[in-house]
């Protein structure tokens, strides 16, 4: 931002009154100090001296001198502890960073808004989801779960997919994931879940990694995990963009209409601009190229007016279903196929808004399962229950008290009053002499209202005399046979992806005993996928495992659960990198800036330096990164049109030729001119349907035509084998 007017002069010339009413305003060594205040760091010297109501003060509201020094006793003397000044900064420093989220600690916020299509109120009486004209306000939060605040955006992992909507009723949070299953049954194995793939306790590592022997140990020692592995070692624990995948709300819930009758509801958020996944190898290397690899796209996508988007979806149904259905739906290890139950998009949310500051909203946000509104209920799935204790019990201590709730991203937008008082943190103030209800003394004060507030659904589920047992219903026994049909259900490359996922992750325990474990339970999900994970690892499959467990069903594959089966053809908000070097054709950029912008993507330029590069008509190029900070990984299809002259100067750079080795290596479509030819050389690029001559013959169209399919999976077995 550029500096006002005032700000300028001021900076330049401090006033005459402040350098005479204190001469050492900056500092006894008085040169350093004057040059940091000339330069901008001590701006509020000018402050001072304009006497504006942006004067620095404590928290107290005591204007500050000198924000540059402490108090001493003579200016090499000892600091004195009368400073409170200095105390006050540094101990609000200290106190700067709160526990951070037990799982999901690493996450990337946005605000939107959420609109319904058309009424829902045949399923729901929840008031957000009746008038189309209405705009309900939403914050949403994705993140990872294992790594902590600080790791790396592209680990595979599951993605947490939470959002707040702030609703004229209150606030109602659909706290979901990217996948619509769940690792375990009962929230009593969370904790040792969530143990178990965190960093090992001794060592301290590995961060944000499933890889490694405790979480296997864990999981195959459970065999409800299975399905949800399949999931996890899928692509969609790779996704290319927050922008660009599903999410789910995992459990079943339930609607409520205005007569009080119940349906059970599965949540589904569908992207609009469709689901896409990043390639392993990429994931790794996007690891060191960009940690923030998801946050910055989605903050830079909104910065530019490129609004992420989903769709609102329910799988409705009702008990005679529920009571049909081969898997129990208060299962969250099973999901319901959308072939058995279709989707009914409801709405559509959109996100505008980047964060104004990332700790105040996007760490600060309290999500809870527990918050519903009228017209929304829970089902009996004992993984939701226990979820329904965690979260308000997290936000205690992870926000200091039971006050959260009033923190501006907290805040229902609707009016919230009622007779809870104190605690830390409070930031009302509660007037009057009435803090208990009932009483005669205050008809003002807030009372219940019986006809229109939240009513638990009574759950007239066959809840028939029982013990009290600590056990689980026959009817979540099967752990296999849904693994096996998403197994079935992916495409070729996606299978070969999971069983490389596989074969890495194992590849990564040290302790056979546990490998062995795994691969029995993948020979029962599918024998294949059993087998090439045997063969990757170079083991075999132990018979005396395998007969431990009953064999599953085959189920019908469900075309829904495969990304590629369904993927778009489309590169809107995708990035196309250019090589450029000096010389390079400024008509040809020309060309690809508006033939990338006619589909809605956005085109960098990468060149040697990072300014002072001109093309052939000898203008400067306006280049966005220069080449070593700017690996193909960052882009989704790239280009290569260095001038005759400057192939040379690439042709001697590892970072050149490695830019598109890997994006060949990643399955994308690679333009470029006829200069670049020995370079694609050099970089061991076969010509295929994606490498295209941009120059020449079908050219540019033919580009854009590659880089919408996202990726070429014919080429990958040309260059890695699963299981790699
Ligand atoms: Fe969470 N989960 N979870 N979880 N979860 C948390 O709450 C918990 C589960 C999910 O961006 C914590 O505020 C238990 C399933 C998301 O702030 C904590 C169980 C699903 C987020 C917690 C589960 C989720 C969390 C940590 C098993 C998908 C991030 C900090 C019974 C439907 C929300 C916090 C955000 C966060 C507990 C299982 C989604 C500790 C006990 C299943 C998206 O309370």
């Amino acid at each position: 931002m550029a500096p006002s007017k005032t700000s300028k002069n001021a900076a330049a010339k401090p006033s005459a009154k402040t350098a005479s009413a204190k001469p050492k305003a900056f500092g006894a060594k008085g040169d350093a100090d004057a040059l940091r205040g000339s330069i901008g760091q001590g701006g509020e010297t000018h402050q001072r001296a304009a006497g504006s109501n942006s004067r620095l003060t404590s928290n107290q509201g005591t204007v500050i001198s000198d924000n540059q020094n402490s108090l001493r006793q003579g200016d090499r003397g000892p600091s004195l502890l009368e400073d409170f000044i200095l105390r006050e900064k540094i101990t609000h420093f200290d106190h700067e960073r709160i526990p951070e989220r037990i799982v999901h600690a690493r996450g990337s916020g946005a605000h939107g808004t959420f609109q319904v299509y058309q009424s829902q109120g045949h399923v729901t009486k929840a008031a957000f989801l009746q008038d189309p004209k209405v705009k309900t306000p939403v914050f949403v939060r994705f993140s990872t779960v294992a790594g902590g605040a600080g790791s790396i955006d592209t680990a595979r992992d599951v993605r947490g997919f939470a959002v707040k909507f702030y609703t004229s009723e209150g606030n109602f949070d659909l706290v979901g994931n990217n996948i619509p299953v769940f690792f375990i049954q009962d929230a009593m194995k969370f904790p040792d879940l969530v143990h178990s793939v965190k960093m090992e306790p001794d060592r301290g590592f590995p961060q944000a990694a499933s890889a490694h022997d405790t979480f296997w140990d864990f999981v195959s020692l459970m065999p409800e995990s299975m399905h949800m592995l399949t999931w996890v070692m899928s692509d969609r624990a790779i996704p290319r963009s927050y922008r660009m995948m599903e999410g789910f709300g995992v459990h079943t819930f339930r609607l409520i209409d205005a007569k009080g009758k119940a349906s059970f509801v599965k949540f589904h958020w569908r992207p609009l601009n469709g689901s896409f996944s990043l390639v392993w190898d990429e994931a790794v290397k996007l690891g060191g190229a960009d940690y923030d690899f998801h946050r910055r796209d989605l903050w830079e996508a909104i910065d530019a007016g490129n609004f992420p988007e989903y769709e609102l979806a329910f799988q409705v149904f009702d008990e005679k279903f529920a009571d049909s259905f081969d898997f129990d739906v208060l299962d969250a290890t099973k999901l319901i196929p959308e072939e058995l139950v279709p989707l009914q998009v409801v709405g559509k949310m959109t996100l505008n808004r980047n964060p104004d500051n990332f700790f105040a909203e996007t760490e600060q946000v309290a999500f809870h399962p527990g918050h519903v509104v009228p017209g929304i209920d829970f089902s009996n799935d004992p993984l939701l229950q226990g979820r329904l204790f965690s979260y308000l019990d997290t936000q205690l201590i992870r926000l200091g008290g039971p006050n959260f709730h009033q923190i501006p991203i907290n805040q229902p937008k609707c009016p919230f009053r009622n007779l809870q008082r104190d605690g830390h943190m409070q930031m009302q103030v509660p007037k009057g002499q009435v803090n208990y209800e009932p009483n005669s003394l205050d008809p003002e004060a807030p009372r219940e209202s019986p006809t229109d507030g939240f009513v638990s659904h009574p759950d007239p589920y066959p809840v028939v005399q029982s013990d009290k047992v600590r056990g689980r219903a026959e009817s979540f026994g099967d752990h296999y046979s849904q693994a096996r049909q998403f197994f079935l259900s992916q495409t070729k490359p996606e299978q070969d992806h999971i069983v490389g996922a596989f074969a890495f992750e194992l590849g990564k325990v040290s302790r056979p005993a546990i490998r062995a474990r795994m691969l029995a339970h993948l020979n029962i999900v599918h024998k294949d996928l059993g087998a090439k994970v045997a063969e990757a690892l170079g083991m075999e499959i132990d018979p005396a495992l395998v007969r431990a467990f009953a064999e599953p069903k085959t189920l019908k594959p469900s075309p829904a659960l495969s990304l590629l089966a369904k993927a778009p053809q489309t590169i809107k908000g995708r990035k196309v990198g250019v090589l450029v070097t000096e010389g390079s054709s400024a008509a040809l950029i020309a060309a690809i800036y508006k033939a990338a912008m006619k589909e809605g993507a956005k085109v960098e330029l990468v060149g040697p330096r990072v300014s002072g590069v001109s093309g052939d008509d000898g203008a400067e190029l306006p280049i966005d990164h220069a080449l070593y900070a700017a690996p193909s990984v960052v882009f989704d299809a790239v280009i290569a049109i260095p001038s005759k002259d400057g192939v040379a100067g690439l042709l001697r750079e590892a970072a050149a030729i490695d830019w598109l080795r890997d994006a060949f290596g990643h399955l994308k479509a690679i333009g470029h001119n006829a200069a670049a030819a020995p370079l694609l050389t050099k970089a061991g690029i076969e010509v295929d349907e994606a490498v295209v001559d941009i120059e020449g013959g079908a050219g540019l169209k033919a580009f854009i035509a590659a880089a919408k399919q996202h990726r070429l999976w014919s080429r990958e077995p040309k260059v890695r084998s699963p299981g790699d």
